[in-house]
């Protein structure tokens, strides 16, 4: 890695310009047979950020809760995981697992995520692999408890970030994206792609 904030790893311009495109293009394609949607919280506020996923698991929120799920909100199966993705993990994760969701995240101009950890997955033991594709966004850790000092860092497009170990639980966002800092999408904004191993 480039980078070691807190054990969190970051392999700074891991991915060039021409491996971002095809990355991209394949999100198309998950996009067109699994639509983004904006899911609404538990608490019946809707997130900034627009969602879908790939894989065996995708990530579902409404008024029932969090959770991981086989199905699309609009019924199907999701879409696979694309081999350009599969392989970023096979490089950086240092796991003998395939990771079996892709949740694509959409940040377009005012989106944000607030702090969080992420602990709806049963093996704490498997790394989360995080890409950053199109507008620069500011990734802020903090700890494993809420509250205290945090850190904060430009993730670019191209970027890879690695979350194992004492890192896998520590609470972390994005408080904002820089539009227009990337050409890559052609709509603007910020595509994240975090690769877990659910079961
Ligand atoms: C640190 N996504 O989807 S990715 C998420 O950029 C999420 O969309 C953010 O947080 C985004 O849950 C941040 C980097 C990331 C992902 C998972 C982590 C950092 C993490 C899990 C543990 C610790
Ligand atoms: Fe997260």
């Amino acid at each position: 890695p480039t980078v070691d904030l807190r054990g969190v790893q970051v392999w700074q311009g891991l991915l060039d310009r021409p491996a971002q495109d095809a990355m991209v293009s394949d999100i198309r394609g998950i996009v067109a047979e699994a639509p983004l949607f904006s899911p609404m919280t538990p608490y019946g506020k809707q997130m900034s950020v627009q969602m879908t996923s790939a894989g065996r698991f995708g990530w579902v929120s409404d008024r029932s809760g969090y959770r991981y799920s086989e199905n699309h909100p609009n019924g199907p199966a999701w879409p696979a995981i694309p081999a350009s993705v599969l392989d970023v993990w096979g490089q950086v994760s240092g796991s003998a697992r395939v990771p079996e969701c892709c949740l694509v995240n959409l940040y377009r101009e005012t989106a944000k995520m607030g702090m969080h950890q992420d602990r709806d997955e049963a093996e704490f033991g498997e790394p989360v692999v995080s890409v950053s594709l199109g507008d620069d966004g500011l990734f802020r850790i903090g700890n494993t408890t809420r509250g205290g000092k945090t850190e904060s860092i430009w993730l670019k497009s191209g970027d890879v970030v690695v979350m194992g170990g004492d890192a896998r639980l520590v609470y972390h966002g994005i408080d904002k994206t820089r539009a227009g800092s990337s050409t890559l999408l052609s709509g603007g904004g910020r595509i994240n792609l975090t690769l877990r191993v659910v079961t």
